[in-house]
């Protein structure tokens, strides 16, 4: 038996939305991206997890909101507590993981990215690591390749970077959170788990006819993305959003097998979006779900805001929120 004393650290982790995506990875096994992607963080969605080690049982252990997880579907968080129990020194124990999100998971809020974050982030903490936030997006990565910008606050652009190892693919903040005062709204159209996972989506996609064409295009996005932002130029950045959206899910359809994260609900809402984004600063955005993610500027929000009651679906209003962070 060690004599380390146990010791719980409990982190919270936003979901992030992107407003240019990541698709396709470059290394499946470390999870790097074949390009760059950009995030915002949501405020009022979080996942909140705590870590302790300890020597009970050799197994690591993850519920979330009271699931037990199976072993065998630990999946990459295993590889995310192996790293850190190699880096701490800590063979022969194991991590238990406690999570609770307040949205719903799977549907493509982005509850793996925030998941991730929180896991990295307490599970580190606990093992006694004191890492950087570059070196804590790693580690998020290896979980979630979106997991990777839940860390740094605000805005966030994750690198790609080129380097077999994935020393230089990482996540930082080009804004914090108060840069710019957008609204964010995301409707829930559907809140069933989906069908087909993000991992399983992005093998699928590289075997449409459409894939060099989508790749060529996509990894110009996050930089048209950033300069958008920093315009603070809301028709810039609908560009970016609007077709970084409809690229990708224009790609799934042609995947093989194809896959159809819109459904005839979501359709309605973003034809809606689409049509008012020609006169008023709102956009809209999914990820690899059915849930729609609109975006609008504060002046325009009393607007929007009767728009998205007028949908009669449930939706959670936001803004751009801040990084992970130890809460206990
Ligand atoms: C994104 N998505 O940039 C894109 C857009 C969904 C659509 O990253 O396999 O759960 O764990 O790296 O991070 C969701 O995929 O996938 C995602 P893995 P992840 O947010």
């Amino acid at each position: 038996m060690s004599d380390r004393k146990e010791k719980k650290v409990t982190a919270r982790a936003h979901a992030n939305i992107a407003l240019a995506k990541y698709w396709g990875k470059r290394d499946e096994t470390l999870n790097l991206p074949f390009f760059d992607s950009l995030s915002i963080n949501l405020e009022d969605l979080y996942t909140e997890t705590t870590a302790v080690w300890n020597e009970e049982d050799p197994r690591d252990a993850l519920s979330i909101n009271g699931w037990e997880v199976p072993a065998h579907k630990l999946g990459r968080i295993q590889k995310m507590l192996d790293t850190i129990r190699a880096k701490a020194g800590l063979e022969g124990m194991r991590c238990v993981l406690t999570s609770r999100n307040n949205f719903p998971v799977s549907t493509g809020l982005a509850s793996s990215a925030s998941g991730a974050a929180a896991a990295a982030v307490a599970a580190a903490a606990s093992a006694g690591l004191s890492l950087t936030e570059r070196e804590l997006t790693q580690l998020a990565r290896l979980a979630s390749g979106s997991g990777a910008r839940s860390i740094p606050s605000g805005w966030v652009r994750a690198y790609a970077g080129t380097e077999p190892d994935g020393s230089d693919c990482y996540a930082s903040s080009l804004f914090p959170h108060q840069y710019w005062n957008l609204h964010v709204f995301a409707i829930l159209v559907d809140t069933k788990p989906k069908r087909i996972s993000s991992a399983e989506g992005m093998i699928a996609c590289q075997k449409s006819p459409f894939w060099n064409a989508y790749m060529a295009s996509a990894k110009m996005h996050a930089d048209a993305a950033q300069n958008a932002i920093f315009q603070k130029d809301f028709s810039l950045l609908r560009e970016v959003v609007h077709a970084s959206t409809s690229q990708l899910h224009a790609l799934a359809a042609t995947a093989s097998p194809s896959i159809f994260y819109i459904s005839p609900k979501s359709l309605e809402i973003i034809e809606h979006i689409h049509r008012q984004s020609q006169a008023v600063p709102v956009c809209c955005t999914l990820d690899a779900g059915s849930n729609v993610i609109v975006i609008c500027e504060d002046v325009v929000y009393p607007f929007v805001k009767n728009d998205i009651i007028a949908f009669g679906l449930p939706y959670i209003q936001t803004k751009v929120g801040g990084g992970t962070t130890i809460i206990n």
